[in-house]
């Protein structure tokens, strides 16, 4: 469901006088102001389809109303989001739960919404209804060869379905480990999945990068055969080029620098993108920003500094994602609060002044470099990421419009299924 222009332009109206108020101030460093708007404008984060539904935890699931059921509905729901904020112009699909009937029909419906495909998630940590052979013990790190084979082959076939949707990039996030201490030789099982992931990387076309996502625990509680980013990069570095290390904010150990493993992945060229949500205590998958607003700005501010040293382009260099879930918010009003809270943290690290930083640092003046973070940190960039939005044809307060409208419930009038196929 799109909303109609009238209906935006309306609720911009009436928040004009006020947004010009508050947006003044920072146009008095015209070109600074007109560089951080152009940067906004493009940067699009995307949105996973599973993250379109309720979630829900091992002890239950409370599904919310109008929630969308096929491929095509995931499609509109992204492109209100989209008309909504302007900056969530692509999706992540994860087969099998996304596999299009008509590929051709969903590139279509995309294009006419303004949103791309970014990564193709494969998925070997359910066994589904017509698999041979199961995952219980692991995919690519298997024992029996035969259950290696089927998980590559799923891999493969995910790209084939990505070929056909214009994606450029593999995710591959392993739930394989052990749950007890000898359980798994722990050489074999990274040489095994080394040996899986080298004819992924194989089927790969020369335009397509592979990202390798890392997780500390879960579902495997004793070890991760990725799990951590020094065993992600070993296997980026191992499969070649095309090979990069994704980080997936809620995947660390408790109090891990973060900020820190992000520079040194991006000095090392092997940074490829990020899945974003927030956590107090392990892979929460919380609304982005809702927990430690500050710890996102820190890793914006590493982004910012190391992609400018290499002279990467901010929005088309990484892949830049968002992988939440929604217990109990309404899941596109969760989604609108994420890209908001991250557009807000790119904003503030924008605004860090890198040379007097530079300068502080070199004189060892601790207390200058802090001051220079937390001035950007504390300024309310909320109108900035606001203008950007209304130049680009949003909404000014794109939460306020969605409940505005009643959104939801006209959506809960004419969709059927209060299911997101998940599986989950
Ligand atoms: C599991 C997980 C992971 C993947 C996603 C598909 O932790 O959330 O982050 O990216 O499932
Ligand atoms: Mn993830
Ligand atoms: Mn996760």
């Amino acid at each position: 469901m799109l909303l109609e222009k009238d209906t935006i332009l309306a609720h911009n109206e009436t928040r004009m006088h006020r947004h010009h108020q508050v947006v003044a101030p920072f146009r008095d460093n015209f070109e600074k102001f007109e560089k951080i708007i152009e940067l906004l404008t493009r940067f699009q984060v995307a949105i996973p389809s599973w993250a379109l539904g309720t979630g829900g935890t091992r002890f239950g699931r409370f599904p919310g109303k109008g929630e969308p059921g096929s491929l095509e509905e995931k499609l509109e729901d992204v492109g209100l989001l989209h008309q909504l904020n302007c900056n969530s112009g692509a999706i992540s699909l994860h087969i099998p739960w996304d596999i299009p009937e008509s590929p051709d029909r969903i590139r279509s419906q995309a294009e006419a919404l303004g949103i791309r495909f970014d990564a193709v998630n494969s998925n070997t940590f359910q066994d589904q209804a017509d698999q041979a052979l199961s995952y219980k013990f692991g995919s690519l790190q298997h024992v029996d060869k035969a259950v290696r084979q089927q998980a590559i082959q799923h891999n493969i076939e995910v790209i084939e379905h990505g070929k056909a949707l214009g994606s450029k990039s593999l995710t591959v996030w392993l739930s394989d480990g052990s749950c007890f201490p000898g359980q798994l030789n722990f050489r074999k099982a990274f040489q095994r999945t080394l040996e899986g992931l080298q004819e992924i990387y194989a089927s790969l076309p020369a335009d397509w990068k592979m990202f390798v996502e890392y997780k500390a625990f879960e579902p495997n509680f004793y070890s991760m055969s990725v799990g951590d980013w020094g065993q992600s990069l070993l296997y980026a570095q191992k499969l070649g080029p095309k090979a990069f290390t994704l980080v997936d904010l809620g995947h660390h150990l408790p109090n891990a620098n973060i900020e820190q493993i992000v520079s040194l992945l991006l000095m090392e060229g092997k940074l490829g993108g990020f899945h974003f949500n927030d956590s107090k205590y392990g892979d929460d998958d919380l609304t982005v920003g809702s927990i430690n607003p500050y710890q996102l700005f820190l890793i914006f501010h590493e982004l910012v500094e190391g992609m400018n040293a290499r002279g990467m382009h901010h929005a088309t260099d990484l892949g830049w994602m968002i992988d939440a879930s929604h217990n109990v918010k309404d899941p596109l009003e969760d989604l609108l609060q994420s890209v908001e809270a991250i557009l807000i943290a790119y904003t503030q690290a924008l605004l860090v002044d890198a040379e007097a930083l530079s300068a502080a640092q070199q004189q060892n003046d601790v207390a200058l470099c802090q001051e220079l973070l937390q001035e950007a940190f504390r300024t309310d960039v909320r109108p900035i990421v606001a203008e950007a939005r209304l130049r680009a044809g949003g909404a000014l307060q794109p939460l306020q419009l969605y409940r505005e409208s009643n959104v939801r419930r006209a959506l809960t009038g004419h969709r059927r299924s209060g299911k997101l196929a998940t599986g989950l």
